[in-house]
């Protein structure tokens, strides 16, 4: 959909500062309206990691050490389950302090449910926006519990992977995929038994990496450990992960295209009933893109 008069107005309200209008142009992303910004140096930083395991309260104490610092923080939340007032929001806006007080912090909630193989297709307009209205530091928080979820944390230059003390499982081949893109590690929790542990497991399974991330034992609760890893946060530089994060991109974009091709039902229809082979198939949604 192209961009219209009304998404012209809006947009110019959201660059002069208006909240409101910069929520109302997200949505306008969000339900595919094309939207032409110029294109902003971002900052950006992917908080991803099984759901419970402290996110959205890390987020919380990176927007207080922001926000007191003069930065203005922008929070995308991507809720895989809840529509945009869920609960999941609530429960967020409380877990971090500052997200109603003040100018210097938005936050949105994005729900994916409605959108088949995720936000891929929105996701970088909307940073470019957020960027392009004044937002200096933008946090996309991303639960890593589906492929395509965590891909999101792709669309960021820098990637925390957040964990938990009762999920030393992360090491798992399963999450390896996650791991390889991270370029922080936090074991969360550190006020919790076992946490120490799980961080141990996760150094001794990356000791044979390269170029391993960091892994940081903290906790949201009382703030131990949140400097030196905000140290590391900042001083983070994009491009050792680049080229991974780059395919995480194209695979994510690549998905999305293909589970909004309009002839996918069709195609389905053909090979269940086996009119049609797989080769065929893609054969056939290639040429309908034209
Ligand atoms: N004991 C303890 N609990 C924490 C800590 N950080 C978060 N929690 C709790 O863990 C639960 C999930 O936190 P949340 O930030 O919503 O996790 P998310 O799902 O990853 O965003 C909440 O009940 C938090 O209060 C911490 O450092 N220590
Ligand atoms: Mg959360």
């Amino acid at each position: 959909m192209a961009m219209g008069v009304r998404g012209e107005e809006i947009l110019r309200s959201a660059l002069e500062g208006s909240r409101r209008d910069l929520s109302r142009l997200l949505s306008l992303i969000e339900s595919g309206q094309e939207i032409n910004v110029h294109t902003q140096d971002s900052w950006t930083l992917g908080v991803t990691g099984p759901p419970g395991s402290g996110k959205s309260s890390l987020i919380g104490n990176f927007v207080n050490y922001w926000s007191s610092r003069g930065d203005k923080v922008a929070v995308l939340a991507v809720d895989p389950s809840s529509p945009n007032s869920g609960g999941a929001l609530l429960g967020d806006r409380m877990r971090m302090p500052s997200a109603d007080s003040g100018d210097s912090v938005f936050v949105r909630s994005l729900a994916t449910r409605n959108h088949p193989g995720g936000l891929s297709a929105y996701i970088s307009t909307m940073i470019d926006c957020l960027a392009a209205c004044g937002w200096d530091r933008i946090v996309i928080e991303t639960v890593g519990s589906g492929q395509s979820d965590y891909r999101i944390a792709a669309f960021a230059d820098r990637i925390l992977l957040v964990d938990g003390p009762d999920r030393g499982d992360i090491v798992q081949a399963e999450k390896a995929g996650i791991i390889e893109l991270a370029d922080i590690i936090a074991v969360n929790k550190s006020d919790m038994e076992g946490s120490e542990k799980a961080a141990e497991a996760i150094r001794s399974a990356l000791s044979m990496d390269e170029n391993p991330p960091p892994v940081h034992l903290v906790c949201s609760h009382d703030g131990s450990g949140i400097d030196a890893m905000m140290d590391d946060i900042e001083n983070c530089t994009p491009g050792a992960r680049s080229r991974l994060r780059a395919r995480e991109r194209l695979i994510s974009a690549w998905d999305f295209r293909l589970l909004n091709n309009p002839e996918i039902n069709g195609v389905i229809d053909l090979l269940e009933t086996g009119s049609i082979t797989l080769e065929e198939a893609v054969k056939r949604l290639i040429q309908s893109e034209g």
